[in-house]
């Protein structure tokens, strides 16, 4: 299966995906992942994307599509594929579109819905944890107003293409993985 796991800043995008990669033996493609090695490795990407990401603003169109393009192109990623934080712009679809070609689609988008308090509280205490530079409130605020504007949009666009389910992204992480389980055998079972 080709998925997508799509929703705000904190809504357990990433914390879910590891579980769903590995439950389905498909890799997990996290680009905030891959911009955060980049930044830690001192790559020339690194040093471009550094102060965007810190700022919570968007890395531009074009590099994502080449890191993404170049990530999918692995053999790994021929069987199926989790991607994590992208297309986060409707420019990004078009990219992932072209991609994937007439050969691959995308077979389901799952969208984490959690309200704004509960989101900037988990993001709160990750910054506590683990200190992502990321992870302050002012920047937190950012992240949210940046979704709301380029990123929101997104979901729309499958939802036309009757591929987008909603998951209730509150609770424990182990009764999302369950909601999110039972949405996908359904799609399975629907032909996806
Ligand atoms: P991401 O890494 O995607 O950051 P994120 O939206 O905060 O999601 P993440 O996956 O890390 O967090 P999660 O919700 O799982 O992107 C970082 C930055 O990279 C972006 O701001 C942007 O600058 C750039 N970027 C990435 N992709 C891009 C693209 N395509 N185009 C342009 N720029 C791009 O988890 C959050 C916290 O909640 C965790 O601490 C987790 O433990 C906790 N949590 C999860 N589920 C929970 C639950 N059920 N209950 C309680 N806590 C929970």
């Amino acid at each position: 299966m080709n998925l997508l796991i799509f929703g705000p800043p904190g809504a357990g995008k990433g914390t879910q995906a590891a579980r769903i990669g590995a439950q389905r033996g498909i890799p997990h493609i996290s680009t905030g992942e891959m911009l955060r090695m980049a930044v830690e490795s001192g790559s020339e990407l690194g040093e471009r994307v550094k102060a965007i990401v810190e700022r919570g603003h968007l890395v531009s169109d074009e590099v994502m599509g080449e890191l993404v393009e170049q990530r999918l192109a692995e053999p790994d990623a021929a069987a199926g594929f989790l991607l994590d934080g992208f297309p986060r712009t409707a420019p990004q679809v078009e990219i992932l579109d072209r991609i994937l070609g007439d050969d691959r689609r995308v077979d389901a988008v799952l969208m984490l819905e959690v309200p704004d308090e509960e989101l900037v509280q988990r993001l709160l205490r990750r910054a506590s944890v683990e200190g992502r530079p990321d992870d302050n409130r002012e920047t937190i605020e950012e992240r949210l107003r940046v979704y709301r504007a380029r990123t929101a949009p997104v979901a729309g666009i499958y939802q036309e293409r009757g591929v987008l389910r909603a998951v209730d992204g509150t609770g424990s992480i182990d009764q999302v993985f369950t909601r999110i389980e039972a949405v996908l055998d359904r799609a399975a079972a629907e032909g996806a």
